[in-house]
């Protein structure tokens, strides 16, 4: 009852929390998010679209403006939070859209307002965060250019923008029922059916009926009709001569993807919004959750057009090549399909090319922002594959990650210390000992929030350390992304993480500074950042699956100093109880 009263006062400051002051413009956008029938690769399904649009419309902007979006729930059978890719939320963390983490779902009919700052220029995202939403199809580009006077380190002539997926024709209620199921009853998702490209992808109709019999006769009949215009295949028009800055993204429920464009090269030139020093590369490793910036010149004889694909890597691709074309002009000649053979990535188990690749990413002199010299804390992250009550689930050191029903930043706001599983406080070394190329033996790991706590300004090492599935002589690449933060990545390496060993190895004069970053198999990857914005944050494997599995933990930072959660955040949990009366 105290406790009761206690949370009731605290509503009071609720409600009088005021948003701080930004430098640009307002931009506000009213979207309501809802089930429609779409076929992105010619198979017509359901997606989540946002205003009767897939994929979601486009957010530009200038860095210091504020986003204001009114968010409308929609689809009347499941809750709603969209989380907003690379934005770090200064100020902000419960507008960061994450579930049960920053906030409560939004319910059915509810309409949640996301107000906040995107502080620096660079090519980011937004995305369902709720459940497998993301997998639905519910994704959007975010665009913030500099102001003016920011100092751009490239010149070009215009502007192309992609966002690259994977696809499946199943409901992501069926995949996730398969995810959940016991034993060898367990049923993965699978290789996609299809990879897209802005949304675009092209399924072999032979395959499937052109028309669905009407009415359908049981349940969701499939159609593949190849003339649909919402598969016809996406378009990237240049002009001969010209050089232009193509904006590429992942969200990618499962694959590593390889992009590439026939018979051009590309300078990379940006990183999760971070330029970084030039490289030229003939294809482009992209893992989920990553953001990238390539400069494309049009050199190439203008009388044709050419390939632009994604291809698989990291799994034995059962998927076919995902096509657009890179077309010269608006002559009919130079847009219509290339009768050339869609172009080839490296070979699918080729990590050496991967980590070689990622590697050359490093940060741009006169962009670098500097590193802290050493850390006071430093947390190894061991990933396992576990069984868990006879269910198969990802656990790092040992706890595989399950949103509890109140949002951590809140449990936290509001001392509800039951409300969250604290992982382990100061971190301890789950690695020594650990053999990563067995298979585990089962080990009893446990479900819970993971939660990790850091003083405001701690300077945190992070080491991500990959080991075996429960598949025999098996690992695979996990694409981490941090919430609320960039990180310096200082290292890749194979094997376990030995500090006497490696720690020569790891790049203090140029790393990168990044949202997500690749842990490949068997391997480890090194990173740092600094706990200076206050909340709660996620930190998980980007592949939709696994951190449905599991594979995350919460970063709880500065938590003596939260900014007041808005009221709209609320009302789930214990937090019901801030919301009755005394
Ligand atoms: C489409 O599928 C049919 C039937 O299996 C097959 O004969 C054909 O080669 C496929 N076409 C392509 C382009 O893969
Ligand atoms: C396929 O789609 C085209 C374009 O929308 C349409 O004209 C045609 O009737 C469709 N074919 C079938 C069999 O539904
Ligand atoms: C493309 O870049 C690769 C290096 O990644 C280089 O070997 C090759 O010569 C370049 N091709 C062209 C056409 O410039
Ligand atoms: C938070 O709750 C714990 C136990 O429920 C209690 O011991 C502690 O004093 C509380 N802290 C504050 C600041 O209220
Ligand atoms: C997981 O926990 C179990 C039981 O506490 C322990 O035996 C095992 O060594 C732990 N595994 C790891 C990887 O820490
Ligand atoms: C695992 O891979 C190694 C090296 O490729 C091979 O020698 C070994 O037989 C494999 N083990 C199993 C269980 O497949
Ligand atoms: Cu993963």
């Amino acid at each position: 009852m105290e406790k009761i009263t206690a949370l009731v006062l605290a509503t009071a400051v609720v409600i009088a929390w005021i948003a701080p002051p930004a430098r640009g413009e307002v931009r506000s956008f009213q979207w309501k998010v809802e089930y429609i029938y779409w076929a992105p690769d010619c198979v017509e399904t359901v997606v989540i679209g946002i205003n009767g649009q897939y994929p979601g419309p486009t957010i530009r902007a200038t860095a210091g403006d504020t986003i204001r979006v009114e968010l409308e729930n929609g689809m009347s059978t499941e809750g709603l939070a969209i989380h907003w890719h690379g934005i770090r939320q200064i100020g902000t963390p419960f507008y960061d859209g994450v579930p049960f983490a920053s906030q409560c779902p939004i319910n059915p009919g509810e309409t949640f307002t996301y107000e906040f700052v995107v502080d620096r220029p660079g090519t980011y995202f937004y995305h369902g965060h709720y459940g497998l939403q993301r997998s639905a199809g519910l994704y959007g580009s975010l665009i913030v250019d500099p102001v003016p006077s920011d100092a751009v380190p490239f010149t070009y002539d215009g502007e192309l923008s992609i966002v690259l997926n994977d696809w499946w024709h199943r409901s992501i209620y069926s995949q996730e029922t398969g995810l959940s199921q016991l034993g060898s009853a367990f049923r993965f998702v699978g290789e996609p059916q299809s990879l897209l490209i802005e949304g675009r992808g092209r399924y072999n109709c032979s395959l499937i009926p052109a028309a669905p019999s009407s009415p359908p006769l049981s349940g969701d009949v499939m159609s593949c009709n190849s003339s649909r215009p919402q598969c016809a295949m996406h378009a990237l028009a240049v002009r001969p001569g010209l050089t232009y800055r193509l904006r590429i993204a992942s969200v990618a429920s499962l694959s590593s993807l390889n992009f590439l464009l026939e018979g051009h090269n590309m300078t990379l030139v940006e990183a999760d919004g971070h330029y970084v020093t030039p490289v030229e590369i003939s294809n482009l490793d992209i893992y989920s959750g990553e953001t990238y910036s390539v400069l494309v010149t049009a050199n190439q004889d203008p009388s044709r057009s050419y390939w632009a694909a994604v291809n698989v890597r990291g799994r034995r691709p059962a998927t076919p090549t995902g096509l657009a074309i890179l077309s010269y002009g608006d002559g009919s000649s130079s847009s219509a399909p290339p009768s050339t053979p869609s172009p080839q990535s490296p070979a699918w188990d080729d990590f050496a090319y991967s980590v070689a690749q990622a590697r050359r990413v490093v940060s741009r002199p006169g962009f670098q922002i500097p590193l802290p010299e050493r850390a006071n804390v430093r947390l190894m992250l061991l990933s396992t594959q576990n069984r868990i009550d006879g269910k198969i689930k990802w656990a790092i050191n040992n706890v595989s990650y399950v949103p509890r029903a109140t949002p951590v930043i809140a449990a936290f706001q509001f001392n509800l210390t039951t409300a969250y599983d604290l992982a382990a406080s100061p971190p301890r070394d789950f690695s020594r000992g650990y053999k990563i190329r067995n298979a585990p033996p089962n080990p009893s790991a446990i479900q819970g929030s993971g939660v990790y706590t850091f003083r405001h300004n701690d300077v945190v090492d992070v080491v991500l350390q990959n080991s075996n599935t429960l598949v025999p002589n098996n690992s695979e690449i996990h694409p981490w992304h941090l919430h609320g933060h960039d990180f310096w990545v200082l290292g890749y390496g194979s094997g376990i993480y030995r500090p006497h060993r490696h720690a020569s190895t790891l790049n203090f004069v140029n790393p990168p500074m990044r949202n997500t970053v690749a842990v490949f198999p068997y391997g480890w990857t090194y990173l740092r950042f600094r706990a200076d914005n206050p909340g709660v944050w996620a930190f998980h494997c980007h592949i939709e699956s696994h951190f449905h599995m599991g594979m995350g933990v919460m970063f709880a930072e500065g938590v003596d100093r939260l900014p007041r959660i808005p009221a709209q955040a609320l009302g789930c949990g214990y937090t019901k109880a801030l919301f009755t009366a005394p």
